[in-house]
């Protein structure tokens, strides 16, 4: 099974994470769509990463669509079996996904020359971010694991998502939302996220997203 993206994508570090989840054994090319020269609009018309060769002649894309053909692969599912759980467990990681799309939406926006960028545009980001924040502090009810007894995609799919807002976002969010902060605090200390951690995570990093 071979992986395509870049190590600073938090789209490509789901995926890494779920693979770590399930000790499944993969090649991580690591090429990124913003490079000239990359080969990734070759196996995904969108020349988007995370992209997976499964080693039997399918090319998937789409970082939850190969969560989702990764957690077939083991019996622990990530992705809980029962309605319920599963509804609880996705609304956690759609909003996860939610964040991290804000996140890259006002990382480039910032980035585009002074005269060009939108403000608004950034301050628009930054509500729906904050407002995230506020619903899963609220929502979440102090326990170790965000839906039932054991990991799942919610917890990866929100977890993920707060260290992408420290690393690209950073910002003291934490005094806000203690209870969450120290929700995090366990989930990253899991071995899945702490060896797939971004290079760079811990200082002001200014690499393509
Ligand atoms: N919904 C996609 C989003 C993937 C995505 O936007 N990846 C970025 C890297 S972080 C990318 O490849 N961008 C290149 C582009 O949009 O041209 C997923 O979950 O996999």
């Amino acid at each position: 099974m071979k992986l395509y993206g870049h190590a600073t994508s938090p789209y490509v570090r789901k995926v890494r994470i779920a693979l770590r989840e399930k000790n499944i054994r993969f090649e991580w090319i690591q090429e990124s769509p913003h490079e000239a020269g990359n080969h990734i609009a070759a196996l995904n018309p969108l020349g988007k990463v995370p992209v997976l060769e499964t080693g039997d002649g399918r090319v998937l894309f789409d970082s939850a669509l190969l969560i989702e053909y990764i957690d077939t692969l083991t019996p622990e599912r990530l992705i809980p079996q029962g309605d319920a759980e599963r509804l609880r467990a996705q609304l956690w990681n759609t909003l996860g996904i939610g964040i991290v799309d804000a996140v890259v939406a006002r990382l480039l926006e910032d980035r585009r020359p002074q005269a060009e960028k939108s403000q608004s545009f950034i301050a628009r980001q930054e509500e729906k971010i904050a407002r995230a924040l506020a619903w899963a502090d609220e929502t979440e009810k102090g326990a170790a694991y965000l839906v039932g007894e054991h990991f799942t995609i919610g917890d990866l799919g929100l977890a993920s998502a707060l260290e992408y807002i420290d690393f690209r976002y950073p910002h003291d969010w934490r005094s806000k939302h203690p209870r969450l902060a120290r929700w995090l605090a366990g989930i990253s200390t899991r071995g899945s996220f702490a060896e797939t951690v971004p290079p760079g995570m811990e200082k002001a990093p200014d690499a393509p997203h």
